[in-house]
């Protein structure tokens, strides 16, 4: 059985289809979207088609919100995964914009509030929906003091749900605090 490729998961990035987004230039793949000829289509496929469709323009609008888990946190400020720290981000730049490279600056503290000063950070970042990851290899480029940390080559690609993840390692303990964000285009 045939299923039209817009329902089905992307591989690569699917997001022109499923967001709207024009991801042309991005090197995401977007699926071939042409309908095929009628002579050969089933009555039952061209229902599907058509409903891939609507989920298609549903997708555009509601910024893939069938694809995506409900009430995520967009915190800014959070715990990591065990608890071992705080974890915060300020852009300097807001909205966080697309496709422009910018910088966050992170802060690292221990549950009770001390500043964590001595933490090696690993960057991540990926949309879930679309199975990719960020454009750039964003990374700590300086340790500001105070718990602050300067994390330069930031830049998202489209708008849509992104998940941004800080491995955090200080002495023994290492932990994972993961941010989301939903970036309008
Ligand atoms: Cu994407």
């Amino acid at each position: 059985m045939q299923h039209d490729s817009s329902l089905a998961l992307p591989r690569g990035c699917n997001c022109a289809v499923r967001c709207g987004c024009d991801a042309a230039d991005q090197g995401c793949l977007c699926g071939d979207r042409s309908a095929p000829t009628a002579t050969t289509e089933k009555p039952g496929r061209r229902a599907l088609i058509r409903l891939a469709g609507s989920l298609a323009m549903l997708g555009a609008l509601g910024a893939c919100s069938a694809f995506m888990p409900k009430n995520l946190d967009y915190a800014a400020a959070r715990a990591s995964e065990q608890g071992a720290y705080r974890v915060s981000y300020k852009s300097d730049t807001t909205p966080i914009p697309i496709n422009r490279l910018h910088s966050w600056t992170l802060h690292v503290e221990r549950p009770d509030g001390r500043p964590v000063t001595d933490a090696t950070v690993k960057v991540d970042g990926d949309m879930p929906q679309h199975m990719h990851g960020l454009p750039t290899r964003p990374r700590v480029t300086r340790n500001l003091g105070n718990g602050d940390y300067l994390v330069e080559g930031i830049k998202f690609q489209m708008g849509g749900w992104w998940v941004m993840e800080f491995a955090v390692t200080s002495g023994e303990r290492s932990d994972v605090a993961k941010f989301n964000l939903m970036l309008q285009h």
